[in-house]
């Protein structure tokens, strides 16, 4: 067991059972042209959760801990999209549209791929979910709890984008699905800073309603001292 300084208490990770889970670190959320930029956002401001996170995977890495990236995206029929997310609000481009990075956040394509900083690596797992939450509809047929489970993989460490969106909502669906789960404060991001700080304050209010957070040099330090890298 691995003690980490976290906001409200330490949080106590176990080496092997603990997966780093880094959500939606696509293209078409960071990079100009895509969905993100299409809805309206200063996609930019995303950036500084990449180099912590880079941090994290080759800690994980180093040690063959279980990683698990997540896509939001699309079946390129559109049969998973609700229409009521396609047509909500009015940007330029919807789900779908041909952009300059190819289909809006349509599985396959250029835009739906995660940035090349944070590429997965060969045994890591890659879940595309057409929501917000890595629980919904995804890996089917037996879900993303039941592949967890067969892991042994009972705590979930957060990172990716955007915090207060497809973040928290993957892991309040983990909180209610038993996993304990922690967020790392620096290696997530939100378009509007003030949500991101509010989504921290709200996960770890209440004695860690929904989890715990710390920075990514406080879960680091405790890994490097506790589990060298082998
Ligand atoms: N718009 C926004 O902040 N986020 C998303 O649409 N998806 C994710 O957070 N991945």
């Amino acid at each position: 067991m691995i003690r980490i300084a976290a906001r409200p208490c330490d949080y106590a990770l176990e080496p092997g059972r603990a997966a780093l889970v880094v959500i939606d670190m696509q293209r078409d959320f960071i990079e100009p042209g895509g969905f993100g930029a299409s809805l309206g956002n200063d996609v930019t401001r995303l950036q500084p959760a990449i180099a912590p996170i880079a941090a994290l995977l080759a800690a994980w890495r180093a040690r063959g801990w279980p990683v698990l990236h997540t896509r939001e995206c699309h079946r390129p029929d559109l049969s998973d999209c609700p229409p009521a997310k396609r047509e909500r609000g009015r940007p330029p481009l919807r789900i779908g549209d041909p952009g300059p990075m190819g289909r809006v956040l349509i599985a396959g394509e250029p835009g739906a791929d995660i940035i090349a900083a944070l590429a997965p690596v060969a045994g890591e797992w890659v879940v595309d979910k057409p929501g917000k939450g890595m629980f919904w509809a995804t890996c089917p047929p037996a879900g993303l709890q039941a592949r967890l489970q067969g892991a042994g993989i009972t705590q979930l460490l957060f990172t990716g984008v955007t915090t207060e969106v497809c973040v928290q909502t993957s892991m309040r669906e983990a909180n209610d699905r038993g996993y304990d789960c922690l967020v790392v404060e620096d290696a997530t991001e939100s378009y509007f800073p003030e949500y991101k700080q509010a989504t921290l304050a709200m996960i770890t209010a209440q004695g860690g309603i929904v989890g715990w957070s710390a920075p990514s040099a406080a879960v680091l330090a405790a890994i490097a001292a506790a589990a060298p890298a082998g």
